[in-house]
């Protein structure tokens, strides 16, 4: 046993200087070529890097029209082009869930938040644990309640009372000022729906004979808005002579149904509405909407730089209005191959 023993370890004592002197004659081998790639020597440096980019999560209500897809891909790809990790979350139309999605957010210790609230009310537990985590959150193209600069840092939307007062003067001019108008509102609860309710109808006071003789919710989708508008046109029928839809997407939908009721659209009943997607171009180009207050939905950009502001430890304004566009007659053939 001894024997074999020591044979065992002289073999091991071969088989190691052997593996030795190989290991050497590689590294001398590769020598030259560890001299020649330099950059190697700086590889800690490298390795700090990941930790600088930053993480942002983002809070999407819904994809369910192409204002909202626009929205979404305009946050990724904003997010690609600089080089950020996105967490992205579609609450699928329930507040309830929005309030998890951005609590799973904070739990993958994102560095900021970006939020689209669809409702106005019911995300402050979302806020105040994000306030609690010490991470930043961005509200775009909707208001959540709660105060710039202490629940949220800053909200970044279109002016929507505007949006509506444009809709309201376009439809005064166009009816001489005499409408019965079906108003197609978006999602209740929405601080949207309720501002562009606002604006149009603060116009509407200075125009007596303009009147709203319905006015019912389509979730700011199309189908709902046709359905909507079937049962409005069954029970006010011919009195209708205008429409003030809060999207475009309720607006065909609209459109829709006063075609299959038999009245056309653009003669019979003058519609309006806001947004600015590529099919209601279309629908001004072929004579059925009268003309749609953009509202921009691409916040990639405006998004991120707020975002590249705070890492630089830049002051915020408490809202950033982004500017619109009117379409009607007269542009919109121009801008739809630039639409979503
Ligand atoms: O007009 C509508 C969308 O919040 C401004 O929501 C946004 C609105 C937009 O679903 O189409």
């Amino acid at each position: 046993m001894k024997r074999i023993s020591k044979i065992l370890a002289l073999a091991l004592a071969v088989v190691m200087i052997f593996a030795l002197a190989a290991c050497g004659q590689s590294a001398q081998k590769e020598a030259p070529k560890a001299q020649t790639e330099e950059p190697k020597k700086e590889e800690p440096a490298k390795k700090e890097e990941p930790k600088k980019t930053i993480k942002v999560g983002f809070s999407q209500m819904e994809n369910n029209n192409p204002w909202r897809i626009a929205e979404t891909n305009s946050i990724k790809e904003e997010a690609k082009k600089r080089g950020i990790e996105l967490v992205y979350t579609d609450a699928q139309s329930q507040t309830a869930k929005q309030v998890s999605d951005v609590e799973d957010m904070i739990a993958q210790k994102v560095d900021y938040i970006l939020l689209a609230p669809r409702e106005f009310e019911g995300l402050a537990p979302a806020l105040q644990s994000a306030k609690k985590a010490k991470i930043p959150v961005i509200l775009i193209d909707r208001a959540a309640a709660g105060k710039a600069g202490e629940d949220y840092v800053t909200l970044i939307a279109s002016d929507f009372i505007k949006e509506g007062q444009e809709a309201a003067e376009w439809l005064a001019k166009q009816t001489n000022g005499k409408a019965n108008i079906v108003e197609l509102t978006g999602t209740t609860g929405s601080s949207v729906a309720k501002d562009r309710s606002d604006g149009f109808k603060d116009v509407l006071k200075k125009y007596p004979d303009m009147k709203v003789i319905a006015s019912q919710t389509g979730d700011f989708a199309r189908a709902n808005g046709q359905k909507v508008m079937e049962n409005i046109i069954q029970a006010k029928g011919k009195a209708i002579t205008a429409v003030y839809a809060h999207n475009d997407e309720m607006a065909i939908g609209a459109i829709q149904a006063l075609k299959a009721a038999g009245m056309t659209p653009g003669k019979d009943v003058i519609i309006v509405s806001i947004d600015g997607e590529k099919d209601a171009l279309k629908a001004i180009v072929a004579g059925e909407l009268g003309a749609t207050v953009e509202c921009n939905p691409r916040f990639g950009p405006s998004a991120f730089d707020v975002i590249e502001k705070l890492q630089k430890g830049e002051k915020i304004p408490e809202k950033i209005v982004n500017p619109d566009k009117f379409f009607d007659a007269s542009n919109a053939k121009d801008n739809i191959d630039a639409a979503y």
